[in-house]
């Protein structure tokens, strides 16, 4: 881990970048950064939450089993299905649209993520959106809501179970949210938040399951509705957890955040932290454009051949290479033999064995 500085007391310090604007080198750093600590903090809990967070948890492990021992194939695959849309409703939407408008979006195509995004309840886009950028912009401080200097616990579900600290709301009013509140597709989503997240969250994959091919409630809430909320909220974690602690840095490791493949995959895509914090403004959220990887790339991508996802934002290989050979690890694309920077000594140790001649 990069060693770490105490930031001075009641001083919100910027620890990264958030947009093109931000950028202050040539390799689109800033040029000098503050890093991040968590100040010794007594943290007010919020019982209805451990409460609730608990019971989901009891509950969705109950319909894991449920799943394997009960339940029909069509509810654990359509779980799946529900659990894929919600996933993009924040990676595609909430993530890569509206917190960094890495790439634009026509009407339907907001919409559809708008829905998808509901399914999901991790609070309206624009909420999300807002404190995503705060996370950002002061990765890692105290004005960070999900500060991982603060552990695993507080930076997987800890945050949410407690009030957040003074800092986190004083660094997302300093921000421009006006691009969101501007875009009616969310305001809706705002504004009837209470009415849309019940129904697209809990009531229809409750009922979906019971109606088309006569589930029972039991399973359907369990299996569809609580394991398969439970399970993306703790994979959505992961990138906020796992993914600022285990893996490689490949272009900046004076940060936290790491390339960890377990994380993307799971995450339809999100697991290449390092590159995301560094570029946070490329569509792809990593350097590779890899679709079993990555899939929300291949959903973008899709939907730019359609025409409805325009002007998708990326970085030039050269900047990414200069930006790897200045800040990063050592690490970058040693993917596996013939790798561009393995040179052919290192080659030629390698022994292959029942080799063709070729
Ligand atoms: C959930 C969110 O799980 C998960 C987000 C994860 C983010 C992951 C990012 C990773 C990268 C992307 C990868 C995606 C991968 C996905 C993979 C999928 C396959 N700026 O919040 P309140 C002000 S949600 C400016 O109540 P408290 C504002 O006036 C789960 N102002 O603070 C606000 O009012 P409003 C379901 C701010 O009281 C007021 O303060 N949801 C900011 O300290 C009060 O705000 C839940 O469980 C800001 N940043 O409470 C609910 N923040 O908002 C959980 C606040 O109306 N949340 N203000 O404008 C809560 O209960 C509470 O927020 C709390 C804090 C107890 C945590
Ligand atoms: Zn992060
Ligand atoms: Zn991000």
């Amino acid at each position: 881990m990069a060693p770490r500085e105490i930031v001075k007391q009641n001083e919100i310090s910027v620890s990264g970048v958030l947009n093109e604007n931000d950028v202050e080198t040539v390799d689109g750093g800033l040029k000098t950064q503050a890093k991040g600590i968590a100040k010794r903090r007594h943290l007010k809990l919020v019982w209805r939450n451990i409460i609730l967070f608990a019971y989901l948890h009891f509950a969705a492990v109950y319909g894991l089993w449920l799943m394997f021992f009960s339940a029909k194939w069509a509810t654990g695959i359509f779980a799946m299905v529900f659990y894929s849309m919600s996933g993009l409703g924040i990676t595609a939407g909430a993530h890569r649209l509206w917190a960094h408008k890495a790439y634009k979006a026509k009407w339907p195509l907001r919409l559809i993520l708008m829905i998808f995004n509901t399914i999901a309840f991790q609070d309206c886009a624009i909420h999300w959106s807002r404190d995503h950028r705060v996370h950002h912009k002061y990765s890692e401080t105290d004005a960070d809501p999900h500060n991982a200097t603060r552990g695993f616990f507080f930076s997987h579900i800890g945050w949410l179970l407690c009030r957040k600290h003074p800092d986190v709301i004083a660094a997302g009013k300093k921000l421009d949210i006006s691009d969101l509140e501007n875009d009616p597709i969310l305001a809706f989503q705002r504004k009837y938040y209470l009415i849309l997240m019940p129904i697209f969250c809990f009531i229809l994959p409750t009922v979906m399951p019971v109606y088309l091919w006569g589930e029972t409630w039991g399973n359907a809430w369990f299996v569809a509705t609580m394991f398969r909320y439970c399970f993306i909220l703790n994979v959505t974690w992961c990138v906020n957890s796992a993914a600022h602690k285990w893996g490689d840095k490949p272009y900046d490791q004076n940060i936290n955040p790491v390339e960890n493949m377990g994380v993307a995959i799971f995450a339809l895509g999100e697991g290449f932290h390092n590159y995301h914090h560094v570029f946070p403004w490329d569509y792809k959220t990593a350097e590779l454009g890899n679709y079993r990887m990555n899939f929300t790339t291949a959903f973008i991508d899709f939907f730019a051949k359609i025409g409805w996802a325009y002007d998708l934002k990326t970085v030039s290989k050269d900047i990414i290479k200069k930006r790897a050979e200045r800040t990063g690890d050592g690490s970058h694309l040693l993917w596996g033999y013939g790798d561009t920077d393995q040179n052919q000594d290192e080659k030629e140790m390698i022994p292959i064995i029942n080799k063709k001649d070729d």
